[in-house]
């Protein structure tokens, strides 16, 4: 096992991993910026080590200011969180290559996913479903045509460097392919550097659900059901929960076994999630992540496996300490991401908190690295924290969710609480029916006015 572990992180993650470290005795550094100096992440770890200035590019994303940091401290692990550099593949190579362990996937791996081209090839060749669309890039108007003719229009073009939502064009007819196209590979070269692109049928009304797995490199690989993350806003996401509303057990375990399988011959080491486009009964697979997501709570709440822990065993050499078979999913959890920002117009809000009380009980688990007094600093995500609730049912999670929100107070900035208080309250929501449009039509409809 290792010794020390460098968390290349902040917030609330920072907090998680901390937390996990501790608890298999091992000890912890926090690196931080100047502007984090007095955060929460470096008060709990042992050790700290200011890395540089507020803005990330300089401090959290500075890998020879890591390095260094792991090597003044002796680490001998970096755990990078979510963001920043979890799905960085130099950063694994240049850890390995100063003997340090990464806690995540093999570079490879983090490679082949990273190129949302080469993801889908892996997983179409591992038997996963995909969208049906272009086998690989497109660059010609004939071949995008040709294509979009054989899948039938509406058609979505992708950027094979972007994901998360960047960089996606619809054409819904022949008229607007080749605008899409030229469009799609210009901003796609802008943003990425890289204006490769892909074509996919576009789905109208699909529900984004995505499948947690965890492999050891050693043969074992395992699905722990899945989450559904269709409330987003600008590729956003807002509330998850597990498991979803539109699933029943057998079609969840036929997508589970599929993924856990593919995990298992591609030799997939640490966690990892798998992410679809559900609509009219079929998953169709849209992307990889090779990190632990912010949303993982969701899973451990239904499933009890700390998520966290199995990473970091897993990266010291361990094999899985569970089988299939000892996963049973158990009641409903929901996530609700509390963010510092107005309620309705969703404008950041930085600034000092000035009450800040959490809520309690059974089934309730508050991740935030928030407190009061604390100065929320105006260079990184919005993230207040998170609020997840677990219930024996979904109903019974719906009504501790809601006493839960009534519990919660921020003070002293505006935040996504009020949101929360009404979703929890509407009727869509309490029966399930949503898609990955229902909040942003909500939105412009009023439903926050
Ligand atoms: C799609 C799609 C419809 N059809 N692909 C957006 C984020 C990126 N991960 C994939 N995204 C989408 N891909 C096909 N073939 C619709 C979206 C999409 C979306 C997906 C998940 C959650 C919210 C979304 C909001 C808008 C569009």
């Amino acid at each position: 096992m290792f010794d020390k572990i460098l968390i290349a992180n902040r917030g609330e993650i920072a907090l998680r991993v901390l937390r996990a470290a501790k608890e298999l005795g091992i000890a912890t550094v926090a690196v931080h910026s100047t502007a984090d100096a007095d955060a929460m992440h470096v008060r709990l770890a042992d050790e700290s080590v200011c890395i540089g200035p507020p803005v990330a590019r300089d401090s959290y994303l500075n890998m020879p200011s890591l390095i260094a940091a792991c090597e003044i401290t002796g680490a001998d692990a970096v755990h990078p969180g979510y963001g920043f550099l979890s799905e960085n593949a130099r950063f694994a190579d240049m850890l390995a290559a100063h003997n340090i362990t990464f806690i995540g996937p093999k570079a490879e791996h983090i490679r082949i996913m990273g190129d949302k081209i080469e993801a889908k090839r892996t997983a179409r060749r591992l038997g996963i479903p995909c969208v049906p669309g272009s086998d690989g890039g497109v660059t010609e108007d004939a071949e995008a045509l040709r294509i979009a003719r054989e899948i039938g229009f509406p058609v979505i073009i992708k950027a094979a460097a972007g994901g998360g939502g960047r960089g996606m064009k619809v054409a819904r007819g022949e008229d607007d392919i080749v605008v899409a196209l030229q469009t799609a590979r210009t901003e796609a070269k802008a943003a990425f550097g890289d204006d490769a692109v892909y074509i996919e049928k576009y789905l109208e009304k699909p529900r984004h659900i995505e499948i947690q797995v965890l492999g050891d490199g050693k043969g074992h690989a395992i699905h722990l059901g899945e989450r559904d993350c269709s409330l987003q806003r600008r590729h956003q996401k807002v509330w998850e929960e597990g498991p979803s509303p539109a699933l029943n057990a057998s079609m969840r375990a036929e997508i589970g076994d599929v993924c856990a399988k593919a995990m298992q011959e591609l030799q997939y080491i640490g966690a990892g999630t798998i992410e679809f486009l559900y609509e009219d009964g079929k998953f169709y697979f849209i992307e990889m992540n090779t990190r632990i997501q912010v949303e993982h709570p969701v899973t451990e709440m239904i499933t009890g496996i700390d998520l966290v822990n199995e990473q970091i065993r897993i990266a010291a050499g361990a094999e899985l300490s569970i089988k299939q078979s000892d996963i049973v999913l158990e009641g409903h959890a929901i996530e609700c991401r509390v963010n510092a920002e107005h309620p309705s117009t969703f404008r950041p809000s930085p600034g000092r908190i000035q009450s800040f009380h959490t809520p309690g009980g059974l089934g309730v688990r508050v991740d935030s690295a928030a407190y009061q007094g604390y100065m929320i600093p105006p260079h990184y995500d919005s993230l207040v924290g998170k609020l997840i609730v677990h219930g024996r049912t979904r109903n019974e999670c719906l009504m501790r969710l809601r006493r839960s929100l009534d519990e919660f107070v921020v003070d002293g900035i505006d935040t996504t609480l009020p949101l929360f208080r009404t979703l929890v309250r509407n009727q869509d929501i309490q029966n399930g029916q949503y898609d990955i449009h229902w909040l942003e039509k909500f939105l412009a409809t009023g439903g926050m006015d």
